[in-house]
């Protein structure tokens, strides 16, 4: 396959369409030989009857360039009335197809309506050259289903965003969009068992309808394991849900058991009512997609493997019904051994749920950077391959179209080449720009899932050199580069911040952008400070000193006005290399002048000094803020495991007096098990008395502290959710 992929490359090249074959994904094989003048009219014959591909099939092709006497196009599924001869050469694989383009017609033969609409897309793509290609291609996907759930925590996607979404997984071949939005109240509990509302129920149905022209499967997820009981009458509720979105035109449905506790964890009950599904339900339909469902332990830090609970499932549940599966941890790349792993335990090959670009835990930051990490040889091993998104949709397309390739064509899959790829089709006009935001806009930093990213690549040795030469008072080799890149910044978000050519996309990065502005200008700023102070001008250096102050604080203001949400407020922007760059230098700047020029300028910083005092594994990557006095622990979205004598809390730099204490945990009952504490030198400590009110503990301290702590002093585990957690500093 690679051989004729290279001979179809030799071949190509020595013709001008080469580089313009920009199809995505990549075409497992393709053999070109050679070109003709692109036909400016065509006599399109539909051998089949998908509506998908005749809808597609309109929006290219006209009254203006179709006629009778046009180039033939030939299109239809293997069972059509077209060549025996070309329908031989259709890949045996669900959802290929063929082309065979040559002087007098192109042929489209798909192995199925799905294989048919795909072989149409490429086509299309074709005709997007110059000249029109001549040869041969085969086409099939590696893994048979792709694309996205919309599984996160936080705003769910919109309906427009929806509608833009279906579109583009049918022009990048995704046929997988699996609808499971944790705040849709009629997914999960409390209205699982409830039908839609009709204005809901409404918009549902065109989504519906708009993923069957793009041929993607809207897999409707529902969650009901929060209070289900394992009765006929909820299974009766279940059926009869499934039923009403039946009637909404669902032809395939997932059950996701995550995020639960107690009864509705059981694994045998949980396969009992799969079964009854598949009997019940998806057998009888037959036009029915087989179930998906996501398991309770879902990733392998959570499975106890003592328990049984996947073996129990693989072991009940029909063979037919996917299990869901996210890697090592909750947040993962997959690779061979996750999957050697997985599927021995569940007997079958998992249905991987990658949680990226999904940000619901690290939602200050824009993740914008090229899909990558998951091994190249896992195709076989797989039963679908969907990614867990933002909740920013259209910035996640940058990441699903590398998606859209990397589970088509895994083999080929080359990161970067796809991510500047998406970039353009994201941006037509102003890509290049975009990538300049985008390759500082890739990490996550450091978050509870431990879960980062690269960013700033080729920026980041001139970073290290310049702050090491700098702070050896070496000459700085790099110095036109950094400056080169700051420029870069600006330039790029001036442009990104007035581009007209995604206002959808605009609109949700815009906040980044600007911090992203502000941020380049600071670095031009300090940079500044450098030569003045090289040249011993002291009041060049106090007015480029006193511009960043000023940026800074149109940088605080955006962090404190947009993106404001309880978990991780703000607008965090370039955090692994260049934010740290430009800090780093400007207090090594600033001390460095006050020390020559006998000066007290202050080395000012948003540093925050204090940090979490707990000995809770699960927390002790979670991130803490400081804004505006008051420091904050930043809720996981996960249930925290309390031991005995388990705490968390946070150590303060030094004794400070802490007028204000809040917080609140899901289930008040569990107050009774728990005592703040403070304490000045971390051994003796003092127990706080508290009050509840409206499900949360105030109290006016008005203490000197240095640790602060809310402690298990029972002898029971406690399992709870951090809903807040925030004190007050003088
Ligand atoms: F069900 C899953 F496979 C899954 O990954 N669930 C959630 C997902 O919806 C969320 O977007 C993602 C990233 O935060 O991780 C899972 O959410 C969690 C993660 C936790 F660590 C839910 C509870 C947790 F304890």
């Amino acid at each position: 396959m690679r051989l004729t992929f290279l001979i179809a490359f030799v071949l190509v090249s020595n013709f001008s369409v080469a580089q313009s074959l920009d199809i995505n994904p990549t075409p497992q094989q393709l053999m070109s030989e050679g070109s003709i003048e692109m036909p400016t009219s065509f006599n399109i014959q539909q051998k089949n009857t998908d509506k998908a591909t005749q809808h597609l099939l309109s929006s290219f092709f006209t009254t203006d360039n179709t006629d009778a006497k046009g180039f033939s196009i030939i299109i239809g599924d293997v069972d059509s009335k077209i060549s025996r001869k070309l329908r031989r050469k259709v890949p045996g694989k669900a959802e290929g197809y063929f082309i065979k383009s040559t002087q007098k017609s192109i042929t489209i033969i798909g192995r199925d309506a799905r294989g048919t609409y795909y072989g149409v897309r490429t086509l299309l793509a074709l005709l997007q050259n110059k000249k029109m290609p001549l040869g041969e291609i085969l086409d099939y996907p590696d893994v048979a289903a792709r694309g996205t759930v919309e599984g996160f925590y936080g705003t769910p996607w919109s309906f427009e965003h929806r509608i833009r979404q279906l579109d583009f997984y049918g022009e990048n071949k995704l046929n997988t969009y699996i609808y499971g939005p944790k705040d849709d109240p009629y997914h999960s509990s409390p209205n699982w068992r409830k039908p839609y509302p009709e204005n809901e129920a409404a918009q549902l149905k065109k989504l519906i309808d708009r993923a069957e022209m793009n041929q993607v499967d809207f897999v409707w997820a529902i969650h009901p394991g929060k209070d289900i009981k394992w009765n006929d009458e909820d299974r009766k509720n279940l059926l009869n849900k499934f039923e009403l979105m039946y009637d909404l035109g669902v032809r395939a449905y997932a059950v996701f058991f995550d995020d639960i506790s107690g009864e509705g964890t059981n694994p045998k009950q949980q396969a009992n009512l799969l079964n009854f599904l598949h009997t019940d339900f998806i057998k009888k339909k037959k036009d029915v997609k087989p179930l998906i469902m996501c398991p309770t332990e879902y990733n392998k830090g959570w499975s106890k493997p003592e328990g049984g609970y996947l073996k129990t499932l693989g072991k009940e549940l029909d063979p037919s019904i996917r299990i869901m599966w996210t890697g090592n941890t909750v947040v993962a790349d997959i690779d061979k051994e996750t999957m050697n792993w997985i599927n021995t335990e569940i007997n079958r090959n998992a249905f991987i749920w990658w949680n990226f670009p999904v940000s619901d835990y690290v939602r200050n930051h824009m993740l914008l950077g090229p899909t990558y990490g998951n091994g190249k040889d896992i195709a076989n091993d797989v039963s679908g391959f969907v990614s867990n998104p933002m909740e920013h949709a259209e910035a996640s397309k940058i990441a699903i179209y590398g998606v859209a390739d990397y589970s088509w064509n895994m083999t080929e899959y080359q990161p970067e080449k796809k991510w500047l790829e998406a970039l353009k089709v994201v941006m037509p006009k102003s890509y290049k720009s975009l990538e300049v935001f985008a390759r500082h806009n890739s990490d996550l930093g450091q978050n509870g899932h431990r879960y980062r990213r690269k960013e700033s690549v080729s920026f980041s040795p001139k970073a290290t050199a310049f702050l090491k030469q700098l702070k050896a008072g070496e000459n700085i080799d790099d110095f036109k580069a950094v400056e080169n890149e700051f420029h870069a910044m600006v330039e790029a978000s001036y442009i990104l911040l007035n581009s007209s050519d995604n206002a959808v996309l605009l609109d949700e990065i815009r906040p980044w952008v600007q911090q992203f502005k502000l941020l380049g200008q600071s670095g031009l700023g300090m940079l500044h400070m450098y030569t003045s102070l090289q040249a011993k001008k002291t009041d060049d250096f106090e007015r480029s000193y006193n511009a960043i102050i000023a940026v800074k604080e149109e940088m605080y203001q955006i962090d404190r006005t947009k993106n404001q949400n309880p978990y991780q407020p703000g607008v965090k922007t370039a955090t692994l290399v260049a934010t740290p760059l430009i800090d780093d230098s400007f207090a090594y700047l600033t001390a460095a002048y006050n020390k020559e020029f006998n000066k007290n300028l202050a080395v000012a910083s948003n540093y925050n000094p204090h940090v979490l005092f707990t000995n809770i594994k699960q927390l002790q990557n979670q991130q803490i803020s400081l804004t505006d006095r008051t420091l904050v622990l930043n809720p996981p979205l996960e249930v925290i495991q309390m031991a005995a004598n388990a705490y968390f809390g946070f150590e303060l730099d030094k004794t400070t007096r802490v007028p204000n204490v809040q917080y609140q945990l899901e289930n008040t009952s569990i107050y009774k098990n728990l005592e703040l504490q403070t304490s000045t030198n971390g051994t003796t400590w003092a127990t706080i008395k508290t009050e509840v009110k409206k499900d949360a503990i105030h109290v006016r301290l008005n203490k000197q502290v240095k640790y602060i702590r809310i402690v298990n002093t029972s002898t029971e585990n406690i399992e709870t959710k951090i809903v807040h957690f925030k004190i007050e500093v003088k």
